[in-house]
Order: C-alpha cells, then structure tokens, then sequence
C-alpha cells in the first residue's frame, strides 16, 4: 500500500488500484501504456498503513476523475432493451430500442461533467419532477486522449424512468441532472482484458432492509468495450481522454423506484464497491 505524492495532493494504490485525493490526475492518468508506467513509478510512492489508508478513503476519497466528460452506451444488454420497450410502449416509442439493440452503430448519450459526479458515499439524486426512478449500474471504462481504453471503474447511471418513457427525446431529462452520475471507488488498470465473467451486483437498501439484489457477469453484453470506446472517439476529439458508462444489465422489478435516503451498492469484481445514498433535487 503506497501514497504517491504529487505537488497538489496523493494517490494511493493498493494492489491495481488507484484512489484520488488530488486534482492532478489528468497528467497521470492520460497516457499510454498506462499499466506500465503505474508499475514503474509507484514504488517511489511512502509506504503507508492500512489504517492511515482506510482514514483517507473515509474523509478524503474523490471521485477517480479529473476534467473528463462522461458519456455512456445504452441498450447494450437485453434486459435494458426489454426494460424500455415496456415504459415506452405506450407513448410508442417501444420501436427505437428495438432497433438500437440490433443496430451497428450502438446508442451513446453524453452524461455528466465532472462536477456533476458524485464519488463513492457522496449521495447522488433522483428528480423531484420524476415519479419513477432507478440505478444503473454500469462497468465505466477509462479512455486515454488516443482512444485506448486504460483503466475501469464502476458507474452509476442514475435515470428516470418516467421522463425516458414518456418520449424518447426528453433522454437527456431523463439522464442529465446534477449529480445523476456517480464513479468511483477507484480506477482499476490492468494490463489484462476483463474477464467475461466479471459480475457486476447490484443492491438496493430502504431503512435497512434490502429491496433489491441481482448480479449479472458483463460477458451478456451484446458489444465490445474496444468497439464502444470507438464509436464515441470517431468524431470526437477529449483531449484529457473521457469515461464511457457501458449500459445497464440490471433493472429493478417496474413497480420499484427510488425514494429519498435509499441505499444503493454497485459491486463489480476486481474494482470494488461503489456506494450512495440518494437524495432529491
Ligand atoms: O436509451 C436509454 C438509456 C439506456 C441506458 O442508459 C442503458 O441501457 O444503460
Ligand atoms: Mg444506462
């Protein structure tokens, strides 16, 4: 367990994974070969104890982004097509995610600016304006200014329901908002492919009692991630590199939404555990 040391803040690594305390990641982060120079420098890091380490995740820890945009895929598994199919039968628009499913070209929607994220144990919100409202837990990806994917994370694609259903257009409504996105624990950078049976879990918590629990491996999902990170990089240019949310693979019962102060736990395998309490705006 080392911190590293920077002019304006630290990073600690634990194992393959790297936590932000500071607000020079961009540097560190955006580059390639990423794996490679992580393990080059960060012995030079001050070897540090767990305790010391566990009291700077619990009142320091910052969401593992630096300028980046947000951006996610959507309709990548069928449980997230058969689930808007159903809210958005009756406004017609069941048609589009159809569609979307089977279609090269998959659907990408900008999300969030990174002062709209909210870091592990930060709350994220549900609209005041929504009367169905759920998670979406989704395996983030970390793309590099040249379009490679360095690192993963875990993403919470916080959405309305209602407000998607009512009409395919209000997307963005339904998508956009302060903090309807949460990243974090930490960056996980590996110089190995994900394995397909990496499990993403979901759980949700109200006043204690669980609500909510389902877990799906990412190798249901219909695209790959190199084929994703390309579509979002073939007209555009992020010079910092960018974050892409991967789509959803699990979606709670249609008679559940959120309520304030429920409980919401994203696990996936290697990453760790992103938690957040929800909120109202
Ligand atoms: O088209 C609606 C959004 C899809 C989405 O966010 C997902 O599948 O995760
Ligand atoms: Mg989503």
């Amino acid at each position: 367990m080392h911190l590293y040391k920077t002019s304006k803040g630290s990073i600690l690594h634990v194992n393959n994974v790297y936590y932000l305390f500071d607000d020079e990641w961009d540097d560190l982060i955006n580059r390639d070969h990423l794996y490679d120079y992580l393990m080059a420098v960060r012995e030079n890091g001050e070897e540090i104890t767990v305790e010391h380490a566990t009291r700077l995740i619990a009142d320091h820890l910052l969401a593992p982004i630096g300028t980046q945009e947000v951006w996610a895929a959507g309709v990548t598994y069928l449980r997230s097509r058969d689930a808007r199919m159903e809210e958005s039968q009756d406004a017609g628009g069941a048609d589009c995610y159809q569609k979307v499913y089977e279609a090269e070209r998959p659907e990408i929607f900008f999300k969030a600016l990174p002062h709209r994220v909210a870091a592990h144990d930060q709350f994220v919100n549900i609209r005041k304006d929504s009367a169905w409202n759920v998670p979406e837990p989704e395996l983030t990806l970390y793309i590099n200014s040249s379009g490679s994917i360095q690192g993963y994370t875990i993403g919470n694609d916080m959405s309305s329901r209602s407000i998607e259903g009512e009409n395919p257009l209000y997307l963005p409504q339904a998508k956009v908002y302060e903090r309807s996105a949460a990243l974090g624990p930490c960056l996980y950078i590996t110089d190995k492919p994900l394995s397909p049976d990496t499990q993403i879990r979901m759980t949700i918590h109200r006043a204690g009692n669980l609500m909510f629990e389902d877990a799906t491996p990412i190798s249901r999902m219909k695209r790959t991630l190199k084929e994703l990170a390309g579509y979002l990089y073939r007209a555009l240019d992020f010079p910092a590199g960018a974050f892409l949310m991967t789509g959803t693979c699990l979606v709670p019962p249609n008679d559940f939404t959120l309520q304030r102060d429920d409980s919401v736990t994203i696990y996936i395998d290697n990453i760790g555990i992103l938690a957040n309490r929800v909120s109202e705006k």
